[in-house]
């Protein structure tokens, strides 16, 4: 392949990786009245969606609803410390005040896999992603 062409293969990867990362850091859910609102899933044994990307300084709603057995929803970072009975929806608030990957933890024993449970709640921060 000519230098010319190779140089174009480059940058058309390097775009597709640069389309693919925005896509992967677009926030989930949506905005109702000025707050982030994500329906979430919890089961055994994880989360979904999985991660959970809101933007820091948002208001955050997650409505979590368990499809099986009783769950847990705790992040340390943000005081979060829920229990999610089974088939039940739960909303929980919290201001994403800070930047950075955070872990959900279940903290209700549900099974084999319970200790591997786990999900990531990640805030960005938006004047970093021109969004
Ligand atoms: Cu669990």
């Amino acid at each position: 392949m000519p230098i010319g062409k190779i140089s174009l293969f480059l940058v058309a990867i390097f775009m597709v990786f640069c389309l693919s990362s925005a896509v992967a850091e677009t926030p989930s859910g949506v905005i109702e009245d000025g707050v982030r609102v994500v329906k979430v899933k919890a089961f055994k044994y994880g989360y979904e969606p999985d991660p959970i990307i809101v933007k820091r300084g948002e208001k955050v709603r997650l409505e979590v609803t368990s499809t099986d057995a009783t769950h847990g929803f705790a992040v340390k970072e943000f005081r979060i410390n829920a229990t999610l009975p089974a088939k039940k929806t739960v909303p929980i608030n919290f201001s994403a005040d800070k930047a950075g990957t955070f872990t959900i933890r279940c903290i209700v024993f549900c099974g084999s896999g319970h200790f591997g449970m786990q999900g990531k709640l990640k805030v960005i921060d938006s004047s970093m992603h021109g969004y």
